[in-house]
């Protein structure tokens, strides 16, 4: 018997703007409650889990904004969910929007930590690739403006080991618009990650880009299962779903296994668990062979390749 480790994907439906965080808190306990019956190890919930998605409005008064921000973690409303996953011996991913005293200065990040069993912050992520755009734009159905409310992520994509029980687990996270970058598995794979957890808003309308929106569930699929088989990892994708704020949000949320194949779907935009036993020793199959970095790799080559910047002139 491999590193079993049991995964509950806790995909959400939407929360309303006037929904109060403990509300919301109160259908995560339900979540992590059934996480419990099923013998789950961890949780993984979505991206910015406590609030709607507000970068969808602008917003032009600071006070606005900073209402759907944590300024400690755990805080009064999430001091609930730590104790609970804590009583239950459930580890947990959880996506909010940060602001931090740090370097002098207030700072604003889409953050994710992950909790161990013991209530502990073991790791902390913030979101590198913000989509949308900084300004006010009206000509949009609805905006994305993350580029205005958070800064670029400072934390790199760490890699930890995590003890979840008898056995250990390399662990990294992503949010949301980073699981379509390459990049974003690739520094966690030259670490030798087992498991990247993740959690998303993708509303399926894509405004610059509507002729993709009937694609959305496909992209989604496609980035997560290409990053899992292309690194020999885990993958948990876990969806803020639902028509939220009349922005219909995709949910399929998904655990992806190293092979690429998909083990665990949620099928519907509701509050809904989507349960797999992920054995961590699977990794090493595609970790030893296929993509053996040490062997296969050729970086000399892709930095010769990078520094021309642009396509190499026609021979003579
Ligand atoms: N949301 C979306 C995502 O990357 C998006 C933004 C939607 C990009 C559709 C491209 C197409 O899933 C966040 N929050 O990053």
């Amino acid at each position: 018997m491999g590193r079993v480790i049991t995964v509950g994907a806790a995909q959400l439906g939407a929360i309303a703007r006037a929904e109060p965080r403990a509300q919301v808190v109160e259908r995560m306990l339900a979540l992590l409650a059934q996480a419990k019956a099923h013998g789950c190890d961890l949780v993984v919930f979505p991206e910015l889990a406590l609030t709607t998605f507000f970068p969808r409005w602008f917003f032009d008064k600071q006070e606005e904004i900073d209402a759907f921000f944590e300024r400690e973690m755990p805080g009064p409303d999430t001091r609930r969910l730590f104790d609970s996953a804590q009583q239950l011996g459930i580890g947990f991913y959880l996506g909010y929007a940060e602001l931090a005293q740090e370097e002098g200065r207030t700072r604003r990040f889409n953050t994710s930590i992950l909790v161990d069993k013991r209530g502990r912050i073991i790791s902390k992520y913030r979101k590198i690739h913000l989509p949308g755009h900084a300004e006010h734009e009206p000509w949009r159905r609805f905006q994305h403006l993350e580029k205005r409310y958070f800064e670029v992520g400072n934390l790199g994509w760490p890699v930890i080991r995590w003890a979840f029980g008898e056995h250990k687990g390399l662990f990294g996270m992503a949010i949301c618009n980073d699981r379509r970058w390459p990049e974003t598995y690739r520094v966690m794979g030259l670490q030798g990650v087992e498991m990247i957890l993740l959690g998303y808003n993708t509303p399926v309308h894509n405004p610059p880009a509507p002729e993709h929106d009937a694609l959305s569930h496909f992209h989604n699929e496609l980035v997560m299962q290409s990053g899992a088989y292309q690194n020999g990892t885990w993958v948990v994708g876990v969806a803020k779903a639902g028509n939220e704020e009349g922005v219909e949000q995709i949910g399929n949320s998904i655990i992806v296994a190293p092979s690429g194949e998909i083990v665990a779907a949620c099928t519907t935009t509701a509050d809904e668990l989507a349960i797999a036993r992920c054995d961590l020793d699977l990794c090493d199959s595609y970790k030893s062979t296929t993509f053996n970095f040490a062997r296969h790799r050729e970086p000399e080559q892709y930095r010769l390749i990078v520094e021309r910047k642009g396509a190499a002139p026609p021979p003579e």
